[in-house]
């Protein structure tokens, strides 16, 4: 069926406020207390993440942009015209503007968690591509998720930039890219941001900025469990950690506790002890090669990567 040009269409598959419910109170039971990093993206945690997108120190999201914008045409011969393409944690939709003119989607179907900045980005693209079909989609792609697909568009692709995957630990990145390969199905093609490994003192500053946007985005956290679950979070007690873990090669963020405090959420009390911290998110850098094996142990070819001229990012092409 071929959608009638030009026209935003929703589909609501919220997540409930019973996941959010027990995702924290199981997160903060854990003997090493961890959130994750979905919740973050509140419409507060959204706008954080924007500002975060422009700050000096944060290369990832200018440097895939500028590798978009030179190699689009590329990409767009790899992935194929005319399709129907899938983008995962959309948000402002902003990379997918550098690609649309190159790409020129049948349909083009975002989907994120955040209702309403998901909403808002859609009006504010049909707005700016009149021409464009959006079939936008509210759902958490980080669990087995729907999508409003035709079952008769057979010829699917997928953007998924950002190195968002890098936020999953690497089974959780496995099922994802697994759950992808199989929603685009045999031939369908993977378009995914990937960061790479580089120096501490860049990866460092990257994540914790000197106008402390991070600390505010990762602080948010508890400005959202206080509204959402009736939390008693002092956010004066807390304070923001984020540093490059070598080992593991991944940035960690960490709510760190100043004192020993109680807190109560959802009517449960934790306690913490002074310099305790909540993980609150892990950012995965991988090199190239390491990045290929885990796409093909979870079904999806290496078919050819892009990269900045300081090797700072990759964006990879995937088949299935
Ligand atoms: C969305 N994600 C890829 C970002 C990252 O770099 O891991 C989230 C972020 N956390 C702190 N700054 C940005």
């Amino acid at each position: 069926a071929r959608p009638s040009r030009g026209s935003v269409r929703f589909f609501d598959y919220r997540p409930t406020p019973a996941d959010v419910r027990a995702e924290v109170l199981n997160g903060l039971a854990l003997v090493q207390k961890r959130l994750s990093p979905k919740l973050f993206y509140d419409q507060r945690g959204s706008q954080l993440f924007d500002a975060i997108t422009e700050l000096p120190e944060y290369y990832p999201t200018r440097t895939e942009i500028e590798i978009l914008r030179v190699h689009g045409s590329e990409m767009a011969d790899r992935l194929g015209r005319d399709n129907i393409l899938i983008e995962l944690g959309s948000g402002s939709s902003l990379k997918i503007q550098t690609l649309l003119a190159a790409l020129q989607p049948r349909v083009y179907l975002p989907v994120d968690i955040s209702r309403e900045h998901l909403l808002e980005s859609a009006h504010a693209l049909a707005a700016r591509f009149p021409d464009l079909t959006i079939h936008a989609a509210c759902a958490d792609y980080s669990a087995p998720f729907q999508l409003p697909l035709d079952p008769e568009w057979t010829d699917l692709a997928a953007f998924f930039p950002g190195s968002s995957i890098g936020n999953f630990d690497p089974a959780d990145a496995h099922q994802l890219l697994n759950r992808i390969a199989q929603v685009l199905g045999s031939g369908g093609r993977l378009l995914i941001g990937v960061d790479l490994p580089k120096s501490p003192a860049i990866l460092n500053a990257a994540y914790d900025d000197a106008q402390g946007v991070t600390a505010a985005f990762n602080l948010n956290l508890l400005v959202r469990i206080n509204r959402e679950l009736e939390g008693d979070f002092d956010l004066d007690h807390f304070s923001h950690r984020a540093f490059f873990n070598t080992r593991e090669s991944r940035v960690e963020m960490h709510l760190v506790s100043r004192i020993d405090q109680r807190v109560r959420v959802a009517g449960q009390l934790f306690h913490f002890q002074k310099g305790e911290t909540i993980h609150t998110e892990s950012s995965y850098k991988y090199p190239l090669e390491v990045f290929h094996r885990i796409a093909a142990e979870a079904g999806l070819q290496a078919e050819q990567v892009w990269t900045d001229d300081q090797d700072l990012f990759s964006v990879h092409c995937l088949r299935v």
